[in-house]
């Protein structure tokens, strides 16, 4: 039996699929609501796939409960938050999941991490609490490290299909985990030592982070000269070994806008590619602000409620609102004082922001400058309804000349 701690995005697919495959699976997570939803057969979060999954899951016998379960196999998936200040992980969710496993564990357990760790940290935080009760790792506990790869949107494919890795201190585990994994996951799995499959996965969020920042700095530079970043993007692009990716309001999500500090908490005095990136990111939704201003301005209009933000989610056909470029620019603007702007979100289905909106419609009504923070299917397929409206488009979604971009 596979007890899977932590069910939230990550450990509830996992878990999901790994019952769809034959396994016994028992989901553990101390949240009380999430566990209720769940045994009454409801689902904490949309994604596509996800619900056909579940009923698939149900029937093959999964159940989900608060206690940690007496086994040999253990999955962690709970989250692992960076410290503001320091911008280090904070481990101590993964801490408290791996002490809570030695209290029940048979002999011989294997725990693997799935959880996203800055490099070392298994070294750092997890064997020494393994060692301070006296197991020996390798023989009475072997541990683990199976970061994933998912994408929000597109989760249950990329389970199938993305390859992975599989980081253990000794080639049986290592194999024997593969087998686990290869129940569900068609593509290469790469088995390497513990290390390895820390950085590795950390590096793979700030190559993107980098990319994506070089985007920004390049639609900045563009906005300063009067030039079209997007068309600039479209040509450099055309050369064989050019891939620029594109410029956005920001970078969100708890992956890429998250990783790239591990690496400079550690490492401060060498991150200065990884730290300026960061930075280029999170100033996105200042120039956002300052976009929204010149509008503003051009138009003469000076009541900022007559703004409106369309989207909460830090991407397109989420509902996962974690550190979106949009939150981050109402926080922004709450800093300076400055109240009233609208909101609305077609995924966001509860109020979690002031002046929030449930209808489009209304919406639109209420407002005169519309801007796209995200590029949901929703606004993509309501085009006809935005004529009237000043917008500011920093998704680059719509081709009218007269709407504003980045
Ligand atoms: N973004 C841009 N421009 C782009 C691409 C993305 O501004 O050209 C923005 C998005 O709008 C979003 C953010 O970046 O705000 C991140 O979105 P994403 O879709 O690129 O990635 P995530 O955070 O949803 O998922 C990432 C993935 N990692 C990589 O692509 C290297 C995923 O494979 C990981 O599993 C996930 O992080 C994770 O859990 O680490």
């Amino acid at each position: 039996m596979i007890n899977v701690i932590g069910l939230g995005y990550i450990g509830l697919p996992t878990a999901l699929m790994l019952a769809k495959s034959g396994y016994k699976v028992i989901g553990t997570d101390y949240n009380v609501d999430l566990i209720k939803k769940l045994n009454s057969g409801i689902l904490s979060f949309e994604e596509k796939g996800l619900t056909d999954l579940f009923t698939i899951s149900l029937k093959k016998g999964i159940s989900f409960t608060t206690q940690y379960q007496k086994t040999n196999i253990y999955i962690i998936a709970v989250p692992t938050p960076f410290l503001n200040l320091s911008k280090k992980l904070d481990p101590s969710f993964v801490i408290n999941a791996v002490n809570s496993v030695l209290d029940v564990c048979l002999p011989n357990s294997i725990i693997i991490i799935e959880s996203t760790i800055s490099p070392g940290s298994i070294d750092k935080y997890i064997r020494p609490i393994i060692n301070a009760r006296n197991l020996t790792i390798g023989k009475d506990i072997h541990l683990v490290h199976a970061p994933e790869r998912i994408i929000p949107g597109n989760m249950i494919f990329e389970l199938e299909n993305n390859s992975r890795t599989i980081g253990a201190d000794n080639i049986e585990i290592a194999s024997l985990v593969k087998n686990i994994y290869q129940s569900f996951c068609k593509s290469e799995i790469v088995l390497t030592d513990i290390r390895s499959a820390e950085m590795s996965k950390v590096v793979e969020n700030t190559f993107r982070d980098v990319n994506i920042a070089f985007a920004n700095e390049l639609a900045k530079i563009c906005r300063a000269d009067n030039m079209d970043v997007y068309e600039i993007i479209k040509i450099a692009n055309k050369h064989p070994r050019v891939k620029i990716l594109q410029p956005g309001p920001g970078v969100g999500g708890h992956c890429i806008s998250v990783d790239p500090w591990f690496l400079v908490g550690d490492y401060p005095d060498l991150t200065n590619l990884i730290l300026t990136a960061r930075k280029i990111n999170d100033s996105m939704p200042i120039h956002v602000l300052s976009r929204i201003s010149e509008i503003m301005k051009i138009h003469n209009i000076k009541d900022v409620s007559k703004v409106g933000l369309y989207g909460l989610t830090y991407k397109e056909n989420v509902d996962d609102t974690r550190e979106s470029p949009t939150l981050q620019l109402l926080h922004q603007l709450e800093k300076n004082l400055s109240f009233g702007i609208k909101v609305y979100d077609p995924f966001i289905k509860s109020k979690i922001v002031e002046n929030q909106f449930f209808s489009f419609d209304k919406f639109l009504k209420d407002i005169e400058i519309l801007v796209i923070m995200v590029a949901h299917d929703e606004i993509k397929s309501k085009t006809d309804s935005l004529s009237g409206l000043l917008i500011l488009d920093t998704k680059n979604i719509l081709n009218d000349k007269k709407v504003y971009k980045l």
